[in-house]
């Protein structure tokens, strides 16, 4: 478990912060990435969150240490900045499940549905889809535009999750991740046998059955407001492993556990202290997004963000 930032990261730590103003760069880190890296960054958040954070910002660089979509993210809201990804085989397989041409067929299918992609898509992806959400924002994107009928893509949990929330019509195109979606009925309740008092916060991500057992299906940053205000001191996390260290440096009196020792994105965890220093020097993993396809794919971010 990787859990809590060790001091033998130090010197790798400080040579990332020279290089960091070498560079004139930004980095950036998501929630789930190893605690090392997360003590790096300039911001920690959601991929959201992070692309956000990084507008307007003066750097020449962004180093985003995450997954590849994320990194497109930030490339398509700064297109004057370079962005490097702090691992080129960092990828989500989640992402992955749905490729252009699928997504047409879909289409195809449901001329009259309103696409509806989840953030955890590719940049091409995003650029045929009506909006984007995130698993923080889902239901009001889903409730907000006019269309009745819905093809949500690609995370078939979030989108059942949304379902349960709305009275529209939700078609469900079957991706899922699987390091959510393995988390089991009998893990969750064996967790809360073992901490009868603790509240289950579990990301929308999971399956349905999973959620019905949770006190909130929450996005990381939702989970991230949860724990601090509430007056509970023992929480259950059903998401990735790399959460327990945010949630634990802000919560200092509260205990966290994570439900089962399986939840660990193996594409998360590929970037260490050592490959930051290797893209940060190399100037490499570029990450690039086709000036047609950014501007596609940025109205579809750009709609679900005038929602607010
Ligand atoms: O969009 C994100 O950052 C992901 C993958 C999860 C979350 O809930 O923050």
């Amino acid at each position: 478990m990787t859990a809590k930032a060790g001091s033998g990261f130090k010197e790798l730590q400080e040579e990332v912060l020279e290089l960091k103003r070498a560079l004139n760069a930004i980095i950036v880190a998501h929630n789930y990435q190893r605690p090392e890296v997360q003590d790096i960054a300039d911001f920690t958040g959601d991929s959201l969150e992070l692309a956000r954070k990084c507008v307007g910002i003066k750097a020449k660089v962004i180093v985003f240490c995450g997954v590849l979509f994320m990194a497109e993210t930030a490339a398509i809201l700064n297109p004057g900045t370079t962005v490097l990804l702090s691992h080129r085989d960092a990828g989500c397989p989640l992402a992955d499940t749905i490729d252009v041409d699928s997504l047409r067929e879909w289409k195809g299918r449901y001329p009259e549905a309103a696409v509806v992609a989840y953030v955890n898509t590719t940049a091409a992806i995003k650029a045929e889809s009506d909006i984007c959400c995130t698993s923080a924002n889902g239901v009001e994107v889903v409730n907000a535009i006019p269309d009745e009928e819905i093809l949500f893509i690609p995370d078939r949990n979030l989108g059942h999750y949304v379902s349960t929330r709305t009275d529209k019509k939700l078609i469900l195109y079957p991706g899922f991740c699987a390091t959510h979606d393995n988390l089991s009925v009998e893990e969750v309740k064996a967790a809360r046998q073992r901490y009868p008092q603790a509240k289950v916060l579990v990301h929308p991500e999971c399956r349905p059955e999973v959620i019905e057992l949770a006190d909130a299906a929450l996005s990381t940053s939702q989970m991230l407001r949860y724990a601090k205000g509430s007056n509970a001191k023992i929480f259950l996390i059903g998401t990735e492993e790399g959460m327990l260290y945010p949630l634990r440096k802000q919560n200092p009196d509260k205990e966290f556990h994570l439900i089962s020792n399986s939840l660990v994105c193996p594409d998360m965890k590929k970037t260490t202290l050592e490959r930051v220093i290797e893209t940060m020097k190399a100037r490499k993993n570029i990450v690039t997004v086709p000036e047609e396809i950014r501007v596609r794919a940025k109205k579809a971010i750009d709609r679900m963000l005038a929602i607010g």
